[in-house]
């Protein structure tokens, strides 16, 4: 943890005085051993001691955490609500005694105990509340929130089962449940209080209320109930603690028991499975969409709960309804929270009797939309069957927007009416679909992409006559990611060297490391740098050895990939040349290359058979390459089961190469390629996402680039690419993929990658082949930077020292003045 945190918290007596020494927190983690584990320190076990520490932090947090709720309630300050179906947070305790400041103490505290701290804070159970990079910047931007002291809200869904467990067997991925709930969380307080019904099914009718004024009203065939469990976010060393609010669903009572009155016991039993069902599991998918029932009623139950919730602590405010948008702002993260445009006009219209153009104002100002992806396959539409037997009244509402909205365009183009048909909510094309990305644009104030390259291509190819229609509605807010968890927390060797060269306040305003720059040249500097590199890589050693039996030499160039595994993102073009590193080996033993160990981690969604096959072949080529003696001190690959936010900790640290290797136009952002900076990896890369901003600040001279850009990928399949050609030209790619083919990583059996290879040679949807002579060129040229000690380590130093732009802090600073006309309340 970033050194020295006793001098950053008050001391003495003021200390004491908050709770925040050691002594106290000795005293109470006593306490709460007998008093909530009912356990004395000879028979607890270690989950009781972490228990008892994580019980005792969460206490040093309520008093900051009911003034901030306070603060906000009196204020006349507009509260950010950040709505997403993922928040992938990850392990809290580690990260509280950071923000608090008081992880000295707890250390001083455990020890006295008789515990280790950082044996306490490993038992963590990791809250798997998202699948990959979009839950994990909600993530982010909740810290930043906090941090920036800005009035906030998280909203989003407590899934009683988190992201599966990746076990890995006979080299498969395998899937088990994740109980991450099972020992208790004490990080979360269930309000039974905040509690809201959520209708689904049933239908609708008109009628004139007292007033002789048109309303619906929705009957429902059912109704579950949102119960709020809260989890504390406080900001790093402020007094703000903002509040991340999911909602678990339950059965409404009433229905039970009047079905139990009747007789129908059963009955009753069922629709409380059914209601109990709704926040039972989070979707594995990342990025295509499923269209399940179960995953609409999710979306549906969790947008109504939190636009509910906004609506009494309005009230709560003292304020009239029509100053909804003044008091919140509230951003969708990506399509999934899309429904919150029919929501809120149901809510203004039907509950609150607003007329329809007051409801519509408060609406588009109250709401702000985040794209984060442009392929088709990901782009979120719901079959209108199924859609109207769910949700009767929203879709009648979605109809009228559609009605005005397609008015408005034909008032602009009169007689274009194939810009209609494709402007339109409803794709009429085949059989009728709700597109969710046209919904949220429609009803939103702005929005955004989040990378420059992104943003623009969102503008002009998903979104383009949308930002015909409304170019000042459109943004970029590129990504970014917390430096507290992803450098002070999961790099303390690091972050002690930061707070001594450049001073400790690099960890809330990440721009100063630009004061590394002039050591990077430094010698003895260099030294340290690398030896802080070394001992990272050691952990990581140890860590990859219990996981999956493998012996890797810290000394060897650490080539890492982790992130979900995605044709898009192509792990195979990674895999391509690992094969052919290891027949150049065979072939000539005294090669002089850098020795390499290749580590990959990353989830398949479970109905990806191409993801999964790909996890197979990794898997195969470690087997053969582990165990081939002629590759002993050469060459490594490791497949990191299960990897998480927890096991990132420990790898983002260890990387000497980052591979951000999509297909150029495909990946958004990525925020992975970020963390990879911050800790002194090199990036080897294509011109995506954020890697173009990574490449700017960075240096080119600093940066491994290579591949095709958006352009020419757009041109290539445009103008029709025949994969066989590349192979064709290309010797050494022709016989990776043979010897794939063959049956060499698959224990002889051939027919195992044959799909893999088929797919490739006949279709490369992802033009890994049309990539891979650049990418094995770029790859040599990493090869021969490594064998320069020094310039390598000044271009690592120097990648640390330019990440600033890429912390979470200056991104919610600027969705704040740009998107939420937002200003913090210190
Ligand atoms: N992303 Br859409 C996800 O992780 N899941 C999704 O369902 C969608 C997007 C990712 C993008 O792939 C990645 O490029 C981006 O950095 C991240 O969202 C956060 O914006």
């Amino acid at each position: 943890m970033a050194a020295n945190p006793t001098t950053r918290v008050p001391g003495g007596a003021e200390a004491a005085r908050h709770g925040l020494d050691a002594e106290s927190l000795q005293r109470d983690v006593l306490d709460n051993l007998v008093s909530l584990q009912a356990r004395y320190p000879a028979i607890a076990t270690p989950h009781d001691w972490y228990m008892a520490l994580s019980y005792s932090v969460r206490d040093r947090l309520l008093l900051r955490w009911v003034d901030t709720v306070q603060r906000y309630a009196a204020a006349d300050v507009r509260v950010a609500c950040y709505l997403s179906a993922e928040f992938l947070i990850g392990p809290q305790l580690g990260n509280n005694l950071l923000n608090l400041g008081i992880e000295a103490q707890a250390r001083a505290a455990m020890l006295a105990l008789g515990q280790d701290l950082d044996t306490v804070i490993a038992l963590e159970e990791e809250p798997g509340l998202g699948n990959g990079g979009l839950g994990r910047l909600a993530a982010c931007y909740l810290d930043s929130l906090a941090t920036l002291q800005m009035p906030a809200l998280g909203y989003g869904i407590r899934y009683e089962f988190g992201i599966f467990r990746q076990a890995i067997r006979d080299g498969w991925q395998v899937e088990e449940t994740d109980k991450w709930l099972q020992k208790g969380n004490p990080w979360e307080i269930v309000r039974p209080d905040v509690a809201y019904y959520v209708n689904f099914g049933g239908h609708t009718q008109s009628a004139t209320d007292a007033e002789g004024r048109f309303r619906v009203r929705w009957t429902a065939a059912n109704q579950v109930k949102g119960v709020a469990c809260d989890t504390p976010v406080p900001g790093y060393r402020v007094e703000t603690c903002n509040t991340l609010r999911l909602w678990k669903s339950e059965a409404v009572e009433s229905f039970d028991l009047a079905d139990f009155n009747v007789g129908d016991y059963y009955g009753a039993v069922q629709e409380k499975v059914i209601s109990e069902t709704l926040s039972k599991v989070l979707y594995p998918n990342d990025e295509p969409e499923m269209g399940k029932r179960l995953r609409l009623a999710q979306q549906y139950f969790f947008v109504s709960c939190s636009l509910q919730d906004m609506l009494r602590l309005l009230e709560l405010k003292g304020e009239p309804i029509e100053r909804f948008a003044d008091m919140f702002v509230a951003q969708l993260n990506d399509t999934h929270p899309s429904i919150a445009v029919a929501e809120l006009m149901r809510l203004l219209l039907d509950e609150r009797g607003l007329q329809w153009e007051q409801a519509w104002d408060i609406t588009r100002r109250t709401l702000a939309y985040t794209n984060h992806t442009l392929l088709p396959e990901a782009l979120e539409t719901w079959g209108l069957p199924l859609f109207r037997s769910l949700l009767p009244r929203p879709l009648e509402i979605i109809y009228e927007i559609n009605r005005r909205f397609l008015d408005e365009v034909r008032q602009r183009h009169p007689g274009d009416e194939s810009r209609v048909a494709r402007m339109s909510l409803i794709d009429e094309s085949g059989d009728r679909r709700i597109r969710m990305a046209h919904l949220a644009t429609v009803g939103s104030h702005a929005v955004n992409g989040v990378a420059a390259l992104h943003s623009s291509l969102l503008r002009e190819t998903v979104l383009r006559d949308f930002a015909e229609l409304w170019p000042e509605r459109f943004h970029n807010v590129t990504n970014g990611v917390t430096p507290r968890r992803f450098l002070a927390l999961c790099n303390p060797g690091l972050a002690r060297l930061l707070d001594e060269t450049v001073g400790e306040g690099w960890i809330a305003d990440l721009t100063r490391l630009r004061g590394l720059e002039a050591h990077a040249d430094d010698a003895a500097f260099q030294r340290r740098w690398r030896a802080i590199k070394h001992a990272n890589k050691e952990v990581l050693a140890q860590h990859i050895q219990s996981a999956t039996g493998v012996v890797v030499d810290p000394r060897a160039l650490f080539d890492i990939q982790v992130k979900r595994i995605h044709e898009y993102k192509r792990q195979h073009l990674n895999a391509l040349y690992m094969v052919a590193l290891y027949q150049r080996l065979r072939r000539e033993p005294q090669l002089a290359l850098a020795p390499r160990c290749f580590v990959f981690g990353g989830k398949a969604a479970p109905g990806y058979a191409m993801a999964k096959l790909i996890i197979r072949l990794i898997n195969g080529i470690a087997e053969v390459v582990n165990n081939d003696p002629a590759m002993e001190g050469r060459l490594k690959v490791i497949f990191f089961p299960n990897f998480n936010v927890k096991s990132a900790h420990h790898i983002y640290p260890a990387a000497d190469l980052s591979e951000q290797i999509s297909t150029a136009g495909k990946e958004a952002s990525g925020t992975g390629n970020m963390k990879f900076m911050m800790n002194g990896a090199l990036t080897i890369g294509t011109l995506d996402g954020a890697n173009v901003e990574i490449r700017e600040e960075a240096g080119a001279e600093n940066f491994f680039l290579f591949g095709l850009r958006a352009q020419d990928v757009e041109r290539l399949q445009r103008e029709g690419y025949r994969p066989a050609d590349h192979v064709a030209a290309h010797d050494e790619l022709r016989e990776a993929l043979d010897l794939i083919a063959s049956g060499h990583f698959s224990r002889g059996e051939s027919e195992v990658f044959r799909p893999l290879v088929e797919n490739l040679m006949q279709w490369d949807h992802f033009l890994a082949l049309a990539d891979y002579a650049d990418y094995a060129a770029c790859q040599a040229r990493v090869d021969a930077a490594w064998q320069d000690p020094a310039g390598w380590t000044r271009m690592s130093i120097l990648n640390t020292a330019r990440s600033g732009k890429f912390s979470s802090d200056r991104a919610i600073r600027e969705y704040g003045d740009r998107i939420w006309s937002l200003a913090p309340i210190g």
